[in-house]
């Protein structure tokens, strides 16, 4: 089972001759912003602040820490840290060995982590001490019990038991690098089978995305980027994200807390220029602002992305918060479209970006793959620069995630305007997406069904006026119903992130089916969004 599908060789090799895959690799480039601008601040975290040449340091130290406890290139860590600093200090030291960080979300728990460290045979899990009430070192010890590859805890903060981060910064060493077009990390899919599946990115393919989305957001040593959304997902980190901002030798400014009364106080203080959010909390901070008129002076760029972004919501950003609206639609597989800051507003409001590159590929195909008139709404395929061939390790599932010559099915419905924009309309895939935190039907189904009173369950998606969407899970119980309250203490039980856990629970006899027999989510759907027209009606 390969761990990476490479381009095929024609394909590489134009990605090369383009300027594209420039041999550059990630620890590479924090080495050269160090070199050029070591006295700049690179990270500001609470009242701590890293020049660059502090953060190579750090990575190069700990690099060397990290080799002693024989974390060697090619070795998998799961790393599931809080925006802080030290998030960027272990990744670049991980990207210097060679050995892979595996990105969980802080908001993942015992199931989530248990199917990452197996499914990657993971050899450390990198942590904090406790993260909004929740202590990862509990978390940890289930997880050793759990994955006997898992050799090293490291804690960011009190280790206990386990070894702290503060101690594995050694004197630097030099230590032998990898290769550009190596795998550097492993993203996380959202998922739309079973479990999320695992994306290998190359420092190549990667950095090209980086530097291309950095040039697109107008990005210079000047600016100033906001880290509000978890700092591991691939948009905050790559759209352009953290590793845009050390491209172009700017700041990054990290929160752990989103919400608008202490990130407006942050915008302020740090003079931030640029940030990035999902669109329930785009949503809450017009609002905040329509009361609080907080000196939002120095935000150029609002991006928002990760899930269709509404157009009444649109038409407010840039009257309201005084800076262009940038609407974001990618994926950590690879594609990813930006509206250009020079798009005219309609097409700001109205569409979710074109690709980054002219080399993306983009193809609306029918039900049968076959290719839609240009405008028409279908299926979206991609394949290109930096949108992967393969997932980590799954051969069944890249059988049917990708064509045969090589198109990533990104499950979305999409339609392309004349000049490349792209307009999601819907999504063909089995996944509910909470506003912007993806949520795999079928893994919480099998959760479900493991509950002795469940006889059968279909997760959908039913529509929210904050999130877009939630999940509502249409339960058949056996005899002696159990009750909505203990279902969903069953899913918490079982160590399932809190995003997962159902919305609404209802019990029915039956499921609709369609002509050949399978459960019609899509009724499903719809009998959940008549029930609940009064109450949105109602809400806000
Ligand atoms: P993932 O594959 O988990 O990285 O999630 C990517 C998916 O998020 C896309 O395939 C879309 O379904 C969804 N998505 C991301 N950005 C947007 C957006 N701006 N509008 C609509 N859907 C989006
Ligand atoms: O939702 C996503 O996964 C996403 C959204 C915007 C993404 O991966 C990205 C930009 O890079």
């Amino acid at each position: 089972m390969s761990a990476f599908t490479p381009w095929p060789d024609d394909f590489a090799r134009r990605y090369r001759e383009l300027g594209y895959w420039q041999g550059q690799t990630l620890g590479g480039l924090l080495r050269e912003r160090a070199a050029s601008r070591g006295e700049h601040c690179a990270i500001v975290c609470g009242e701590r602040r890293w020049s660059y040449a502090e953060l190579d340091t750090r990575a190069a130290a700990l690099a060397t820490g990290l080799a002693r406890l024989g974390i060697r290139a090619g070795d998998r860590v799961v790393v599931q840290l809080p925006n802080v600093a030290e998030f960027y200090a272990v990744n670049f030291a991980l990207f210097r060995l060679g050995a892979w960080p595996v990105f969980a979300l802080p908001a993942h728990r015992r199931t989530e982590l248990s199917h990452f460290c197996g499914y990657a045979q993971a050899r450390a899990y990198i942590t904090t001490d406790i993260d909004a009430g929740f202590d990862h070192r509990q978390l940890a010890r289930e997880l050793r019990g759990a994955v006997p590859e898992l050799e090293h805890v490291i804690i960011v903060g009190d280790a206990q038991e386990f070894i702290a981060l503060d101690s594995l910064y050694d004197a630097p060493v030099a230590l032998p690098e990898p290769a550009a077009s190596d795998v550097a990390l492993l993203q996380l899919s959202g998922g739309s089978t079973g479990l999320s599946k695992l994306i290998p990115r190359t420092h190549d393919d990667y950095l090209y995305s980086v530097r291309a989305s950095a040039d697109i957001c107008g990005l210079s040593a000047a600016s100033v980027y906001l880290c509000t959304l978890p700092a591991a997902h691939n948009f905050p980190l790559s759209s352009p994200g953290a590793l845009g901002v050390f491209h172009a030798g700017g700041t990054v400014v990290l929160t752990r807390r989103p919400n608008p009364e202490d990130t407006f106080a942050l915008i302020a203080r740090e003079r931030v220029t640029i940030t990035a959010l999902v669109p329930p909390l785009a949503l809450v901070w017009l609002d905040a602002q329509r009361q609080q008129r907080a000196d939002l002076s120095s935000l150029t760029v609002l991006q928002v992305g990760g899930a269709k972004l509404s157009e009444a919501v649109a038409r407010r950003i840039g009257p309201e918060l005084g800076c262009t609206l940038q609407q974001v639609f990618g994926m950590a597989e690879g594609l990813v479209n930006y509206t250009r800051l020079d798009d005219g507003f309609e097409l700001v409001i109205g569409s979710q970006g074109r690709p980054i590159s002219p080399h993306d590929e983009v193809l609306i195909v029918d039900d049968n793959d076959a290719p839609l008139p240009p405008g028409a709404t279908g299926h979206l395929l991609t394949r290109g620069p930096y949108t992967i061939r393969g997932y980590y390790r799954a051969p069944e599932h890249n059988a049917r995630a990708f064509t045969t010559d090589g198109y990533y099915r990104t499950g979305d419905i999409a339609r392309q305007l004349p000049g490349g924009h792209l307009v999601v309309e819907g999504r063909a895939k089995d996944q509910i997406n909470r506003g912007g935190e993806k949520v795999a039907a079928e893994e919480v189904e099998n959760h479900l069904l493991a509950h002795p009173q469940v006889a059968d369950v279909a997760l959908v998606a039913m529509p929210d006026a904050y999130l877009g969407e939630k999940s509502c899970a249409f339960v058949i119980a056996r005899e002696a119903p159990p009750r909505a309250v203990e279902l969903n203490r069953f899913l918490r039980e079982r160590g399932l992130a809190q995003f997962k856990i159902p919305d609404r629970i209802e019990f029915v006899d039956h499921f609709p089916k369609t002509a050949v027999g399978k459960v019609d989510k899509r009724a499903l759907r719809d009998t959940i969004a008549e029930r609940l027209t009064p109450d949105r009606l109602t809400s806000r």
